[in-house]
């Protein structure tokens, strides 16, 4: 009876973690639209690296606590943080949990445990050992995870994070996405090793996983997190994935790159996926088509409603900063209110 329950309940997982696949690309196109429009200041798309992230927030609880990089969008999303808070962050609105006053793609969505995204790459790792000690402190439940790419395996604060999580045996999942390109540095230049093999030097367990498909990402990153959770310590998972769009909004991917994996194609994770659950008799055409008109539908919708709410209020530029009103505060304001 329990072996049946299971395995519904993981055909279940399956079917969300696509369905989730399908609603972060869908934004990801709406926002990457809307910036070409004007619409939208800045994006970093998270094109590709769907799988990668689903596949292992699959396998985490509700209790693990997030320290995400700028592209985890989609893992957002499947752990149930609404489309408006997303939306509100990229317009930098008046409902913005950050009152605006990030960049867009810098999300935080505390109630859901996901805590602010950084803009100095890798300098969330630190940040999520020392929870992972506060955590284990006051024993509280659930592991950490940090996610970053390929890149930032080059930076100190990754070797720092790295080492004193080894040493203090502490919960942490280090979630490499390696998409190959540090905007347009390829990973071959960026180090000699492959990244997940540098675990063994800082004394913890090292998984490579296949993060363009979501049904191989989720078998691993399910070894991963079991690892952590069970206390051996903290371990480096690195996802191959591809990111199928520019670094951001910024930059022009041709210049620098000759093989961009396109929407739709062979290589592309929602494909990949797809049929992955295809051949596992999970998924059909007809439910795909349905997944993603409603996607179009309610992305649309949500867009256009959050675009709609005014900027936050010139006021909460000067909240936040000292208990007491400064002489300078005050004269800010008296300048420009
Ligand atoms: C400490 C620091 N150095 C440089 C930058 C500029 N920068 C922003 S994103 C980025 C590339 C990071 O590449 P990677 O870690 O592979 O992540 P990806 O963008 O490919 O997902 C760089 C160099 C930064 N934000 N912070």
């Amino acid at each position: 009876m329990t072996e049946v329950i299971n395995e519904q309940v993981e055909k279940e997982k399956h079917i969300r973690g696509f369905g989730a696949m399908i609603l972060s690309r869908t934004l990801d196109k709406k926002i990457i639209t809307a910036q070409r429009q004007g619409r939208v200041g800045f994006y970093t798309p998270t094109m590709g690296q769907e799988a990668a992230q689903i596949g292992l927030s699959m396998a985490l609880s509700k209790d693990d606590l997030l320290y995400e990089y700028y592209r985890d969008v989609p893992m957002m999303l499947h752990r149930g943080v609404p489309l408006e808070i997303i939306l509100n962050q990229v317009f930098g609105n008046r409902d913005d949990l950050a009152k605006g006053r990030q960049m867009p793609s810098h999300l935080v969505a505390r109630d859901y445990n996901f805590m602010s995204v950084p803009s100095p790459v890798a300098t969330n790792l630190p940040l999520a050992v020392g929870t992972a000690f506060a955590k284990v402190y006051r024993h509280e439940p659930g592991i950490v995870v940090a996610s970053f790419g390929d890149g930032s395996s080059s930076t100190p604060d990754f070797h720092s994070a790295m080492n004193m999580a080894a040493v203090f045996n502490l919960p942490v999942l280090f979630f490499c996405e390696n998409n190959g390109l540090a905007i347009s540095l390829p990973v071959e230049k960026q180090t000699k090793t492959e990244i997940w093999k540098k675990a063994e030097a800082y004394g913890m367990a090292g998984f490579k996983a296949d993060g363009n498909n979501m049904v191989e990402m989720y078998k691993v990153a399910q070894q991963a997190v079991d690892h952590v959770r069970s206390g051996k310590g903290p371990a480096l998972l690195e996802a191959r994935c591809f990111r199928m769009g520019p670094h951001s909004t910024s930059d022009d991917p041709t210049k620098y790159e000759s093989d961009i994996v396109q929407d739709g194609s062979d290589r592309d994770p929602i494909v990949v996926t797809q049929n992955a659950l295809k051949a596992m008799g999970l998924i059909n055409d007809q439910l795909v088509d349905k997944v993603k008109s409603e996607s179009v539908r309610i992305v649309n919708e949500k867009f256009d409603q959050q675009e709609k709410i005014p900027a936050p209020d010139p006021e909460t530029m000067f909240q936040d900063i000292y208990k007491n009103e400064t002489w300078i505060i005050k004269e800010e304001k008296g300048e420009i209110l």
